[in-house]
């Protein structure tokens, strides 16, 4: 067994003293070697050789392999980046795990590579004399998302399991650590579940090597709102993480420096680690050249110096030596940022964080989703109707859940794949999956699976000391591994605990090991004590509910940080049938246990008896019970329960002086919804899509068809409204992605109930062949995920998606594209050298006589570049697309015959205006001979 202490490594003690400068872009630096296809190959260069001549596919782009085929050009970066003053250099590894290189045809070179990167790194960081240089492994998140579904059919599918990913991340991490790096850095974090299973990983490959070294990690922070790709919360990532005994935290990539002070600013307050920050160049110019200069960067990095937010800066994309020399300058002077103190409450997450604290005080967990708890819930699973079992969950998060408990052990179900399905179906809902999970199940196999599928913290429901403490410690070690808080009931080798020494002595038992052999902070540690049935008729029962509140004040005196749970309904069992009893009850106990320090309780959310409603007399014959104070206190609790005539009324009718009238039969109306449906009819439907509310579209669509003249309206109104509102709030940062993408989901099953309706010779939707749209990204690319969420959305925009893939020469496109005949094309793609690509394909296919529009997307693609380069070499429109939610209402505007001529004529103005702006501005352009002058000197 390795120590898992850290505290002393040389970079944490350089930390500890001063702002390192972490290197700059590897990709923008490659680029200035002007590699071509051969050199990638290795069959130039200093030592050319055949071994990649017959690799299949194109290699130029694939700059992990350059590790191996050209390692002076790698050395040398690393040591223009050394003599600019970078303090940690990165390996040359972003791509380098399997997954990535696949698409090379390079998987099996994933230990060369990795140590080849490190050993450069290595070679290049000692060659420095002067001062200490640090080397960390890259490690990039790979382009397939564990959270998000590839398939806008099929929401509960992955494209890759946890396990696949992190036994990649183990092959690459394990060549990085043998090949000497300080520290791996997982960057560009867009999932926090791939990061978790990087993480994961990590610990795998240094228990294999037998050497620790530090764990780093990055974050992009996707939209304006401030949330990852997937759809977190900075706050919700930290919680995520929190589990790993992490050197640093910060964010890379995403827009240029300016745009990150606000994430910055959050990320450092919270963290208790090391911050570190490393930014784009800006944006990416039509040109495809990123804006900001070494000074400019240097301005903004200064800004969170000054404000002491970081303790490590450095460049992402498009950054360049001068940048880092420009950047290394400031270091020398900064005052270094203190780490936030470890975090005092508890930590959970779903997109969104819940912090324990005083204000919060307590957590109730909707119990409803429960195969064993609801014969509702039972059947919809084994009837496999998972559209109506999750509006279950929705339910319990509007009446205030503040958790989910999720079970789904049933003798007759496959309680793993059912809850593999329903966990990845609640990923897909925003509205559910803002909450934390709590994962129940008696079985191990069932936990460990559900572990691997979220990407918050979720709590483990439960374990206990049943099989004694071996199985404990190894399960305890893995859910910590994981990154989940635990349940532990009061059970042990003898079983259930029911006396109050027992159940104090288990809980204690099971603290100390959790605490002091698994590694296990108290914070995320929540006894269970036993929730008893009371009032059986049996006297061995009657101190069940005092027992437990007296064991939950010894767990808070004594077992410093532990929270306290229990399942609150197992309580009134003996009163099944009779509703307003049961939750009197349970409003009853959790009143004491409350004050007791009971802190969580696993309840019907939508319970509607509070204690201070219970009317005396019944009250009083409920706290004789909870708290034993007669031996007759069952008898007679069942003695005025049968007098409770309406067994399931929740509302019991009471005489004026508040006493419950008996006997008189008394219905219940249906609850109140808590959000009245808006009025008109456009509103409703512009509001199902915006909050992806399906419940009553299919009425209101049947009505919209009475209302408006045609099918075709109803989309191109209402519906169409609804997108371009979702698009707006998505630029403006009030929705983020798998609100967009639930929102498509809906308009997909609108789409559907209105075709039967849609009559032909109409534009864009057309009963006999829905409109057509092509998709690659181009050659030379990879990047594949704004594409893939493109293809989802416009897919439920009722869209006959044909996606070509990645890598995808213009001849290709081509030849599809006549083959075909789409009624529009989508391009994408991430990289610079795409927007050329681009051009040469758009190019190709005006020469090859198509005309239809072309969508423009990726993240260095532009207005003007698209307006400059692209739009001129083609007759047919050429519409840049700034992102997912945006391609449908575009798309629709430009195929729909009484609107594509207003929308043409619209986009030739702008674009032509963009081209004017431009041309006025290069006016400023300095002179060729002046930038040579300027030119860096590197050798
Ligand atoms: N501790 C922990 N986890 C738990 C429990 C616990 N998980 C399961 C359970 N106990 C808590 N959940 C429920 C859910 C439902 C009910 C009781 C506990 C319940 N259901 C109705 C009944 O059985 O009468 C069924 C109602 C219906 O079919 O709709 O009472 O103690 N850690």
């Amino acid at each position: 067994m390795i120590s898992t202490d850290n505290s002393n490594t040389a970079i944490r003690q350089a930390l500890s003293q001063r702002v390192l400068c972490l290197d700059g872009a590897m990709g923008t630096m490659i680029q200035t070697y002007d590699l071509r296809e051969e050199d990638y190959r290795g069959l130039r260069g200093t030592h050319p050789s055949e071994r990649f001549a017959d690799l299949p596919g194109q290699q130029a782009g694939n700059n992990d392999l350059l590790c191996i085929t050209q390692p002076e050009v790698i050395s040398d970066i690393h040591r223009r980046y050394i003599a600019a003053g970078a303090d940690i250099i990165e390996t040359n590894t972003f791509n380098a795990q399997r997954i990535s290189l696949q698409d090379y045809h390079c998987e099996d070179l994933v230990r060369e590579i990795n140590l080849n990167a490190a050993r450069i790194a290595r070679a290049a960081a000692d060659a420095e004399k002067q001062r200490t240089i640090f080397v960390v492994g890259s490690i990039g998140p790979t382009n397939k998302s564990l959270s998000m579904s590839p398939d806008v059919e099929n929401p509960a599918l992955r494209a890759l399991t946890f396990d696949e990913l992190a036994d990649a991340y183990v092959e690459q991490m394990t060549a990085l650590i043998e090949g000497g790096v300080d520290a791996l850095l997982i960057e560009t974090i867009f999932d926090t579940l791939n990061a978790k299973a990087a993480i994961y990983a990590a610990e795998e490959a240094m228990q294999k090597v037998g050497h620790r070294v530090e764990i780093m990690l990055s974050v992009t922070v996707n939209d304006r709102a401030g949330r990852t790709l997937s759809g977190q919360t900075l706050d919700a990532f930290l919680a995520s993480v929190s589990h790993a005994p992490l050197l640093s935290v910060g964010l890379n990539c995403s827009f240029g420096a300016r745009d990150m002070l606000e994430p910055l600013r959050q990320i450092a307050s919270r963290a208790p680690y090391y911050i570190s920050v490393y930014p784009n160049a800006g944006l990416p110019n039509q040109m495809g050249k990123y804006d900001e200069t070494p000074e400019s960067m240097q301005r903004d990095i200064k800004t969170f110096l000054d404000e002491r937010l970081a303790n490590i800066v450095g460049g992402c994309c498009g950054t360049t030596d001068a940048h880092i020399a420009a950047i290394a300058e400031l270091t020398r002077t900064a005052e270094p940022h203190s780490p936030a103190p470890s975090p005092q409450y508890m930590w959970l997450a779903g997109l969104e964080r819940l912090e324990l604290s005083p204000e919060v005080a307590f957590i109730n967990v909707g119990e409803r989703c429960n195969v064993a708890g609801s014969r509702k819930f039972l059947r919809l699973i084994q009837e496999k109707n998972y559209e109506e079992a999750l509006s279950i969950a929705r339910q319990q998060v509007e009446d205030g859940a503040l958790v989910l408990d999720i079970n789904m052990d049933d003798g007759l179900l496959d309680a793993k794949q059912e809850m593999t399905t329903f966990l990845n179906l609640i990923a897909a809902e925003p509205d559910i999956c803002r909450v934390p999970l709590m994962i129940d199940s008696s079985k191990w196999d069932v936990i460990s699976c559900a572990l691997r599928l979220v990407q918050g913290k979720a709590i483990v429901n439960s374990i206990s000391l049943k099989e004694g403490e071996d199985i404990f410690l190894a399960h305890a070690r893995e859910i910590r591994r994981l990154g989940a808080a635990v349940v532990v009931m009061a059970f042990d080798e003898q079983g259930q605990a029911t006396t109050l020494e027992r159940r104090i002595k288990v809980c204690e038992r099971s603290y100390r090991l959790l605490t002091e052999q698994a590694g296990f902070n108290p914070l995320d540690i929540i006894f269970d004590p036993n929730v008893l049935t009371i009032a059986t008729g049996m006297p061995e029962h009657d101190r069940y509910a005092l027992d437990f509140i007296n064991t939950a004040a010894w767990i808070r005196k004594n077992l410093p940080g532990a929270h306290i749970s229990g399942g609150v309904s197992n309580l009134s069992f003996a009163f099944r049938g009779n509703n307003y009893l049961r939750e009197a009850m349970h409003a009853v106990f959790l009143y004491y246990a409350r004050q007791a320090g009971m802190d969580f309780a696993i309840v019907n959310p939508s319970t509607k008896v509070t204690y201070a409603d219970i009317p005396a007399d019944l009250l009083e014959r409920i706290e004789d019970a909870v708290l034993a104070r007669r031996t007759d206190a069952s008898e007679r609790l069942t003695e005025f329960a049968s007098l409770i005539s309406q067994p399931s009324t929740l509302n019991p009718p009471l005489d004026p002086s508040g006493r419950l009238i008996l006997q008189e039969p008394s219905t219940l109306g249906e609850p109140s919804t808590l959000n009245p449906q808006p009025t008109s009819l456009s509103d409703r439907l512009i509001s199902a899509l915006r909050r992806g509310d399906t419940s009553h579209l299919e009425a209101d669509l049947m009505e919209a068809l009475h209302t408006y003249p045609r099918a075709v309206d109803i989309i191109e109104g209402p519906l169409m409204d609804g997108m371009n509102l979702v698009g707006q709030l998505f630029g403006e940062g009030k929705m983020f992605l798998p609100q967009v993408i639930k929102t498509a989901r809906t308009m997909k099953q609108a789409v559907e109930i209105l075709r039967p309706h849609l009559s032909t010779g109409t534009s864009n939707q057309n009963s006999t062949n829905a409109p057509r749209i092509l998709l690659a990204t181009v050659k030379g690319d990879v990047h594949d995920i704004g594409k893939n969420i493109v293809g989802v959305v416009m897919a439920c925009n009722g869209y006959e998606v044909i996606d070509l893939g990645v890598m995808v020469p213009a001849e290709e496109i081509v030849r599809k594209a006549l083959e075909l005949k789409p009624d529009v094309i989508g391009l994408s793609g991430l990289i610079t050298p795409s927007l050329e690509e681009m051009v040469h394909t758009v190019h190709a296919l005006a020469e090859a006589g198509v005309n239809v529009p072309i969508m423009i997307g990726g993240a260095t693609t532009s207005n003007l570049h698209t307006a400059l380069k692209i739009a001129p070499v083609y007759e047919g429109a050429v519409i840049h697309v700034r992102d997912a939610s945006q391609n449908a209402p575009l798309a629709s505007r430009f195929l729909n015959p009484s609107t594509v001529a207003q929308a043409t004529a619209e986009l030739a103005a702008q674009q032509e205006e963009l081209r004017h702006k431009s041309d006025s501005n290069s006016q400023q352009i300095s002179s060729f001979a002046e930038a040579q002058a300027k030119k860096p000197k590197y050798f």
